[in-house]
């Protein structure tokens, strides 16, 4: 299938951008040219030890990541309509791009997308439990936040390989879901909104918990930063557009 942006296509990227420009907090940096930046870590990357380590965070963001946006770049450097999309949109309309890099932009799009809703839902003055209408929120869909948590975990630990455990919003009913992915998959490419997630590919957890990986997911929940949280589930009830 070729791709052919149309009119609408260009002005509802146009919009999106706009939007995010209003929501700096879920910003991402995207240069005129369409070329997508790594966001700046939000703290030191000592900050949530002892929880996450200062060796993985620095390479989970500097080395991971920076190449999940160089490859990102490289995948669509020559491809002019694809490079005017937001990140966003790239995703969401992955079967309308250009066969040859379609697996390119999934891996890499995904990883540079969750990766930068996973820093920035996490934080050194963290943990403890969620408040406000986040929590009222998994308290009706899950029963509790024990409850959730334990779900979450489940669905970490049951994830063979390589992925992320998501928290989404169903479009229609509101209510949560959680739901594992493999690679680099996201629920953004279903059109689905990110409340939160965990990595649990072993580059996030292997320097410190080697092959302890629910180790790993039971200690990440001292490090969620639950006010993040909650603006991230205001702004999707708003109907705004995040990563
Ligand atoms: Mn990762």
């Amino acid at each position: 299938m070729t791709f052919r942006p149309d009119r609408r296509c260009v002005l509802s990227g146009l919009a999106t951008a706009l939007a995010v420009a209003a929501a700096p907090r879920f910003a991402l940096a995207q240069a005129a040219g369409g070329a997508h930046a790594l966001p700046a870590l939000p703290y030191e990357p000592a900050a949530l030890e002892p929880h996450i380590d200062a060796q993985t965070m620095a390479l989970h963001h500097g080395k991971h990541h920076q190449a999940y946006v160089d490859n990102l770049n490289k995948a669509i450097a020559d491809h002019d309509a694809v490079r005017a999309m937001p990140l966003r949109d790239l995703l969401r309309r992955l079967p309308e791009l250009p066969e040859s890099i379609r697996t390119a932009v999934r891996n890499n799009g995904g990883g540079h997308a969750n990766h930068s809703m996973f820093w920035s839902i996490m934080g050194p003055k963290a943990g403890g439990a969620p408040a406000g209408e986040v929590a009222a929120a998994i308290d009706r869909d899950f029963g509790g936040f024990d409850a959730f948590k334990t779900r979450f975990n489940a669905a970490g630990t049951g994830r063979f390989g390589s992925g992320w455990v998501f928290v989404t919003v169903d479009p229609s009913s509101g209510r949560l879901e959680i739901l594992s992915l493999p690679n680099q998959d996201t629920p953004l490419m279903d059109g689905r909104p990110v409340l939160m997630g965990n990595d649990v590919w072993e580059h996030a957890y292997y320097l410190k918990y080697q092959n302890r990986r629910a180790e790993y997911l039971n200690a990440w929940w001292n490090v969620v930063d639950w006010a993040a949280v909650g603006r991230r589930y205001a702004a999707i009830r708003n109907g705004d557009a995040i990563i």
